[in-house]
């Protein structure tokens, strides 16, 4: 190879792509312009991860290409290692909006992707003697060769400033004067579908600018043209960076500013996209379903009233119509923290046209509840928007959407009879279920090539296309062949995945250990600490024991914790000092390993679902709205050990109970205690004397040199009453961790549970989720 560097040999083959893309990309845009209806799927993440593999995959082009470039000398792969990868989201959330991307593209579905163009993406995750270090995430230093910059559709947001009325007969006319225009600027990003002839849909990410002169300038009067090109720093501050909270809001002034910018410039657009199509604005609601990914952009909500009214001129009533209409809206998390409010007066002055138009939504729902359910004040104190000096944003979602649904069948149960019961009673009809679904085109056919292979030659190639052919799968649970195929693929996968440790960090795998995972966000509620416990004990165990009968294990984690949560910190830093002790230790280091792997994001999750033996999902019941990562690896092979939680109480319906380990408090339990205040943590670690030495080696020198760094956790389980009842679930945890490493002892048996569970995923694809959202929600 001569002459230029991988990056430019890999940034010319995506433009080369591109080009020919173009042709599908016109296509598909021209065959989406008329008559059909478009959805708009606005989210605050897409965590697209690398694209060009995948790409090339779908297209078909993977050999011609591998040929091609080894014609040159140049290896497809180390092109395909240049690429960065686009890390615009914390976890599932944005994950699963590039999912829906993928499988709307392959259903020929209209869809498009409405996000903000971060600067940087999530933090880059280090490990230095044992701590979580984060790292920017500087993804376009480079530039992305994927991105297509639209300077002619770029839309003007404006903030602040204040509101002059004018009246017109009946009607009010607002003016928003001396605002601070903000340049949103589109990237359109292809999404390319798997197959022959495939639809390119289009992500498209807003970027902010300072307005400057290439922007239409006549526009604005001679105060705005000054403050257009001034404060340049500030305002793209608003597109710089992804906060990096998962599930739990960060309520500052520039967190709602990128709330508003990506909403006004992606209703903007569409609005006026409509409009030159020649479509009166009277049907509106039939053409266009916007679609908003938990309450980050439930400002859709006022923003559409406020594009239908002050610029439409359309009245209330009709606008209202239309706007809820069009709307709908997926909760994805209960947790209090997460549960997005904004103070009143920080809403006012950012966005006073905003707040103005909330505040009478607000008030004709409080009229209506007035002469619909008089004197029920707890009714409306569980749903109207603004209480209590602020907006509640679940509440004007509810109210300004026509759908409202949750992510799995137990989360959507919850949604009803908990936080939104006010509102069940109200609109009964808007709540609905649509579980979450993964990408098995990516996360299996390319994920897991080779487990791909032996699944194409045993039932054809269909399940491809429609993931429900995995069934026929159901045929060879007693082929003593296939079951063959399939532990040889998991066993080839582990010895390269052991192979690519050792190259980077030095350490020795036993690829014929039972590789047990967790990988995940770090957060309480997710039990990686209830993990550790565990494998504390064993140790525990071994060092009294050296003959204790067990089959080698390796424990897997991986995962970021978000830089201000310290506890989530300091259980990564727990991870990394047990794996030391355990790892250094010859007594116990031939039967057990820890592992942490560092900076966990789409492209290393890629390489870890298919060596997977055993699937941690072990979240308290009720918690975990739904997981996705429980899907990715039950498609691969592994066997959940988990709790009853989310999608995973789905997966144990699909698969039979006795091809998944279930153990632990049920949801109505978890709730039934907390809401009688019964619990008392003390008295299980009173009572097992086991569980009570893990705890104790918290705090009791046990781990050299850590001072009273646990001591957070050791608090957070007795001091504060161990909220997520990991000491209460330790036992059965315990206990049903050992009988599936019992199991694997043998294959025939594992294997075949493994394939149960490979068989039975296929409604855990998102095509099965974009279809049902399309039929029963967006109607397309
Ligand atoms: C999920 C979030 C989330 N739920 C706030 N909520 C955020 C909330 O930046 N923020 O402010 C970011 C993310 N993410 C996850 O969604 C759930 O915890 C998972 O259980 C679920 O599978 C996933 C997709 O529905």
């Amino acid at each position: 190879m001569e002459e230029g560097t991988a990056w430019d040999f890999y940034k010319t083959l995506v433009y080369l792509l591109k080009d020919r893309l173009n042709v599908g990309w016109a296509r598909t845009n021209k065959q989406y312009k008329y008559e059909r209806k478009q959805v708009y799927y606005f989210s605050m993440e897409f965590l697209i991860g690398k694209l060009l593999a995948y790409y090339l995959m779908n297209l078909g082009l993977t050999e011609i290409v591998t040929e091609g470039l080894g014609e040159l000398g140049i290896n497809l792969q180390d092109l395909i290692d240049e690429e960065r990868d686009a890390g615009l989201g914390n976890g599932g959330l944005g994950r699963l909006a590039a999912c829906f991307l993928d499988s709307m593209a392959y259903l020929q579905i209209p869809g498009h992707g409405n996000g903000i163009r971060y600067k940087y993406g999530l933090f880059e995750q280090k490990i230095e003697q044992g701590f979580q270090v984060e790292v920017p995430d500087h993804w376009l230093k480079n530039g992305y060769p994927w991105e297509i910059r639209k300077p002619d559709k770029a839309v003007i947001v404006k903030f602040k400033g204040h509101l002059r009325v004018e009246y017109d007969r009946d009607r009010m006319i607002f003016h928003h004067e001396n605002y601070e225009p903000v340049l949103a600027v589109p990237y359109d990003i292809p999404i390319v579908a798997y197959g022959n002839s495939p639809n390119v849909n289009t992500l498209r990410l807003w970027g902010a600018e300072a307005v400057n002169e290439e922007f239409d300038l006549a526009s604005f009067n001679q105060g705005e043209f000054a403050k257009a090109l001034s404060n340049k720093s500030e305002i793209e501050a608003i597109s710089y960076i992804l906060y990096p909270q998962d599930t739990t809001l960060a309520g500052q002034e520039l967190r709602l500013k990128q709330e508003y910018f990506f909403v006004a410039a992606g209703l903007g657009a569409i609005v006026r996209r409509y409009k030159k199509q020649g479509g009166p604005i009277e049907c509106f609601s039939q053409k266009v379903s916007v679609h908003i990914n938990d309450t980050h952009p439930a400002m859709c909500v006022p923003e559409l009233m406020r594009l239908l009214m002050d610029e439409e001129g359309l009245a209330w009533d009709d606008a209202w119509n239309i706007t809820v209409n069009t709307l709908s809206y997926t909760n994805h998390t209960l947790l209090p923290e997460a549960l997005e409010k904004w103070p009143i007066d920080l809403m006012k002055c950012t966005l006073p046209r905003i707040y103005l138009i909330i505040e009478e939504i607000n008030r004709r729902f409080e009229e209506m509840l007035v002469s619909k359910y008089p004197g029920e004040q707890k009714l409306k104190d569980n749903t109207i928007i603004l209480r209590d000096g602020y907006v509640h944003m679940a509440n004007l979602a509810v109210i300004g959407c026509h759908s409202v649904n949750g992510v799995a069948k137990l989360h959507t149960e919850i949604v009803k009879s908990q936080v939104f019961q006010g509102f069940n009673v109200i609109y009964p009809d808007k709540f609905n279920n649509k579980t979450n679904g993964v990408s098995h085109r990516r996360f299996l056919l390319h994920a897991n090539p080779s487990l791909a292979g032996f699944i194409t030659e045993a039932i054809g190639p269909k399940w491809i296309e429609d993931p429900g052919e995995l069934h026929k799968l159901l045929e060879l649970q007693n082929d003593a062949v296939f079951l063959h195929y399939l532990s040889k693929a998991k066993k080839q996968n582990k010895i390269n995945f052991a192979g690519a440790v050792k190259a980077k960090f030095g350490l020795e795998l036993d690829p014929s250990s039972i590789f047990d995972i967790q990988v995940k966000r770090f957060h309480a509620y997710k039990r990686q600490l209830l993990n550790v416990l565990k494998i504390m004990d064993l140790y525990n165990r071994l060092k009294e024991q050296p003959r204790l009968a067990m089959f080698p294990q390796t424990f897997v984690f991986a995962g970021k914790a978000a830089p201000g949560y310290y506890y989530a910190k300091t259980v990564i830093k727990l991870i990394n000092t047990l794996a030391q002790k355990i790892n250094n230790d010859p007594e116990v280091n031939q039967l057990i390993k820890v592992v942490f792997l560092e900076n966990f994001n789409v492209t290393l999750a890629e390489k870890i679902y298919p060596v997977a033996d055993i699937s941690e999902q072990i979240s308290t019941a009720s918690k975990e709205a739904s997981g996705t990562g429980n899907m990715k690896f039950m498609m691969n092979g592994a066997i959940t050990l988990g709790t009853l939680d989310g999608a995973t109480v789905e997966i144990r319906d699909a698969v039979g109970k006795e091809n998944i380990f279930i153990f632990g408090l049920k949801a109505e339990q978890v709730i039934d205690y907390q809401n009688r205040g019964a619990y008392n943590s003390w008295e299980e670690y009173q009572a097992n004397p086991r569980l009570k030495r893990v705890v104790d080696q918290l705090i009791n020198n046990f781990f050299k040199d850590c001072g009273n760094e646990f001591r957070v956790l050791y608090d957070s389980l007795l001091t504060h009453n161990d909220e997520f009842f990991i000491l209460k679930d330790f036992n059965s945890y315990v206990e049903t961790a050992a009988q599936i490493t019992g199991i694997y002892l043998d294959e025939q048996i594992w294997h075949k549970k493994a394939l149960a569970n490979i068989a039975q995923s296929g409604i855990f694809s998102s095509d099965r989720a974009i279809r049902e959202y399309a039929g029963a929600i967006w109607q397309v």
